[in-house]
């Protein structure tokens, strides 16, 4: 451990130092508020140290760095982490009670940075994480947006948005850094000439933004490593404000260019996995690919001057998704039109630099722009796109027989528009997919034609999360309980808590993993209350589905169970269930109405459900609002039933699964995304899998011969009672009925296959349910997911991204 404190006592002495330099008031004056400050503060000056300790160390050594390019970093608050990783949680704590207040108080006052959706952003902060973890020099690139993804309120049922002004009170992890700002140009001309007998380009005119820096640190656990995470604001050029107007007295257009600028970073658009249509979007990818690429180049040149083909030995530039697919464009611009390389040497260079990962096969979200808004918005962009597209072409094998399909599938520019994704695979020597199942649908359906043409570029990296958040920081309580048994090599190596496997048979311990939980379903239940009002029974089952709300993802099959548990137990006085919660979390998409509206279809269901005497010692529903990565932290550690039930084929991978299974929940799943290898590691034993598999649902869907009235019919008074209940006045107390969902089903002919899927749903549940019954049995199935879950810690990911991608 990096000892940034000699004791408690030092830390106190230097506490309140910082407490009276920030506010000019003893410690005892001051509020939670100015106290996290000068905490945050404090722990900031160290990190900020020792990072700059390692950029020295790391510019000596020549070691190669990774630049991560990601649109969202769901980093969440960071005090507590950063005290775990540099080792001095525990005595900050007592500390902080000795003088009179406790960490908990302060730590809810750090802004939970919401610069993400959903997966592929907390995904990427879980690899700042782990590459601190693992001795990488490893750059988070991203934006630093005035509001990050929507607060979400609930009111009639349904979701409404409101913006996070996560930035009020300023970020106290952050330090700006104007002397490394960047200019970039939108619009303009593109403009040739000549020099020294060759043809070169440039940009003449258009609108220059300035690009500034923030850098937050990243603590590494065991405090040795501080990595960055670098953000970009957008700000005018000062010629942008203009005087003239100023002079007249009209300040809005005196500002105008001032907003304009602005607005570039000004916010996170809330689509996961979904359309980015916007051209604001496309300034925001531009701006962050540009700056990062010049802050890059910046380095590289200092320390190993303008021999660019040493590149790739030094710098690995990974793409986070397609948001980031300008790197290979723009790389190519400025080695050719500012440092003066040939075409051919500087694609070697490029394509040896940078790799790609995608992270969803839902064709709507493959981002594509239309050439008349992006050519007149990145001229020389544009024409760096169109002849790689066209050296592309001409390497083109024209003697295979499917040519022609194989010509249009992997076109870059097609049908007036540019395919961030082909361009993203052009330019990269690796192509990676998230889960086992999600390589291999990326190789023979979503881009078959460019494995064909390139296999070798193609390679999975099952996702991982932080076991130290996760597990170490999310629940304390079995954390302290495994420590005891196998040490703390474990936040180190995850792979260690295989040795939990050595007490499924000791009662006593399995007893304690029970009462561990019971503590966090209790500590959940006191946040449901204060956060819904509703009171729920810590001894139910808590059964738990928290995520992105997509159709795809089923939430709609989820409460369908519920709908039909509350009507059995109604009209059946031989139906019998194990008393359960079920607690559904996550946001939806603000344009996105079917998901919106089966937050409403939960929340009504709620509203029923809770206040029938008749059921509601036996079944809750509860809607968290806000799913964040705050109040996740509570969810996991409280869960006893992990629901992932996507429609099989959709889902690239879930990390939700893998937190959940940490903390000891069962999986209820289908074979979908890293399902399949949770349940390879748990053992089939310990977990539940029902529905279509992945091959049946193409199967079925091809056959064309799927009819959801079928389902229907054939079971009119479970199922199809559940239908007709979207449109009567069951549910609709609320906020009315929901024939859209209806629409989905029966005349849209249910494209997520929720009908299909229902009753193995049911019955999977109901033995699940019936198994929690025997307390031994259930947590001996619990451990063994702990206890298999080191594999699906980041720091294994990272290792895999190292060895096999970047070569660091
Ligand atoms: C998500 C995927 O939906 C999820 O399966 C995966 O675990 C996660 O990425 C990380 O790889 N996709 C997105 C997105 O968040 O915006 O495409």
């Amino acid at each position: 451990m990096n000892q940034i404190f000699k004791d408690k006592q030092d830390f106190i002495t230097q506490y309140r130092a910082m407490v009276r330099a920030n506010t000019g008031k003893e410690f005892e004056l001051c509020g939670s508020h100015d106290r996290f400050y000068a905490l945050a503060e404090l722990i900031a000056t160290r990190a900020r140290r020792i990072a700059s300790e390692n950029e020295l160390e790391i510019e000596n050594t020549g070691q190669k760095r990774v630049y991560y390019f990601s649109l969202e970093f769901l980093i969440g608050r960071l005090l507590d982490n950063y005290l775990l990783n540099f080792g001095i949680r525990d005595m900050v704590s007592d500390a902080l009670k000795e003088m009179g207040t406790t960490l908990e108080e302060l730590e809810i006052r750090e802004p939970d940075a919401a610069l993400g959706n959903g997966g592929l952003g907390r995904l990427a902060a879980c690899f700042l994480a782990s590459a601190a973890h693992e001795g990488i020099a490893f750059y988070g690139n991203g934006m630093r947006y005035e509001y990050g993804l929507f607060k979400q309120e609930i009111v009639d049922g349904r979701q409404v948005e409101l913006a996070d002004n996560w930035l009020k009170h300023d970020y106290p992890w952050e330090s700006r850094r104007p002397e490394s700002a960047v200019e970039v140009v939108f619009g303009g001309t593109s403009v040739s000439y000549e020099k020294d007998g060759r043809t070169m380009w440039r940009i003449d005119g258009g609108q220059k933004i300035l690009a500034v820096p923030y850098d937050i640190p990243v603590v590494a656990y065991g405090g040795k490593l501080v990595n960055k995470l670098r953000v970009w604001k957008a700000e005018p050029n000062e010629d942008l404000f203009d005087l003239d107007a100023f002079n007249r007295g009209d300040y809005a257009q005196a500002n105008a260019g001032r907003a304009e600028a602005e607005a570039i970073s000004t916010i996170l658009y809330p689509a996961d996995a979904g359309e980015h249509g916007k051209i604001l979007r496309l300034k925001q990818e531009y701006l962050f690919v540009a700056a990062g690429i010049n802050s890059i180049l910046r380095t590289f040149r200092k320390e190993h001057g303008s021999d660019w083909k040493l590149l790739p030995e030094y710098v690995a530039i990974h793409t986070n998704d397609t948001h980031p697919a300008m790197c290979g464009p723009e790389l190519m611009r400025v080695l050719m039109d500012e440092e003066g390389l040939e075409w051919d040497e500087a694609w070697d260079i490029v394509t040896k630099t940078v790799s790609f990962t995608n992270h969803t096969v839902l064709p709507e979200a493959l981002e594509k722009w239309p050439i008349t808004t992006f050519k007149p918005l990145l001229p020389r962009l544009y024409q760096i796109i169109d002849e790689i597209a066209r050296r592309f072409r001409e390497s083109f094998p024209s003697d295979n027989p499917e040519w022609r399909e194989m010509f249009q599938k992997t076109a870059i520019l097609w049908d007036g528009e540019v395919r961030m994704a082909n361009l993203s695979i052009v330019c990269s020597h690796s192509v990676n997919g998230v889960a086992e199942l999600h390589t291999k649908i990326l190789k023979e359906q979503v881009f078959k034609e460019f494995y064909e043409l390139t296999p070798e570029k193609f390679n999975n990296k099952t996702n991982g999360v932080t076991h130290r958040r996760f597990l170490a920081e999310a629940n304390p309580s079995y954390s302290k309980l495994i420590t005891s048994k196998i040490g703390t090599g474990w936040l180190d190596d995850a792979m260690e808590l295989k040795k939990l496997e050595d007490y499924v048979d000791d009662e006593d311990f399995l007893l304690a993993m029970a009462a561990s939980k019971r503590e966090n379903k209790e500590r959940l239940a006191r946040y449901i209350k204060e956060t819904t009002g509703i009171v729920v029974d810590p001894s139910s089952v808590f059964d738990v589905q928290v995520k992105r709300f997509h159709a795809y993802k089923r939430q709609l099959l989820n409460i369908f169970k519920v709908m039909d548990i509350y009507n059995r137990l109604l009209d059946d006085p031989d139906f019998t269930v194990r008393p359960t919660t079920f607690i559904f979390s996550g946001k939806a998409a603000q344009s996105y109405y079917f998901a919106k509206e089966v937050i409403r279809l939960i929340n009504s269901v709620a509203d029923v459900v809770n206040s029938d005497e008749r059921v509601n010692d036996r079944i809750k529903v509860v809607f968290i609002p806000n799913f964040r990565v705050s109040n996740a932290q509570l969810i996991y550690s409280a869960a006893e039933i992990s629901e992932q039930i996507s429609t099989a084929g959709q889902e690239a991978s879930g990390t939700s699964n893998m937190k959940l299974m940490m903390n000891g929940a069962i999986t209820l799943g289908t074979l979908d995304g890293a399902n399949i290898e949770i349940a390879d590691l748990a053992g089939r034993e310990n977990v539940k899998i029902f529905g279509l598999t992945e091959p049946e649902v193409v199967a079925l869907q091809k056959s064309g011969h799927y009819f959801s009235w079928d389902e229907y019919n054939a079971d009119r008074d479970r199922l199809g009672r559940c239908v007709d209940e979207l449109t009567d006045s069951t549910f609709s107390r609320l906020s009315g009925t929901f024939d859209s969902i209806r629409r989905e089903l029966m005349d849209n002919n249910d494209h997520d296959l929720v009908l299909k899927d229902f009753h193995s749903y049911v019955q999977a549940w109901e033995e699940l349910t019936e198994a929690y019954g025997d307390t031994l049995a259930w947590n001996r199935m619990a451990l063994h997911n702990t206890a298999n879950s080191g594999h699906f810690s980041s720091d294994r990911t990272i290792r895999e991204y190292r060895d096999e991608i970047w070569h660091a």
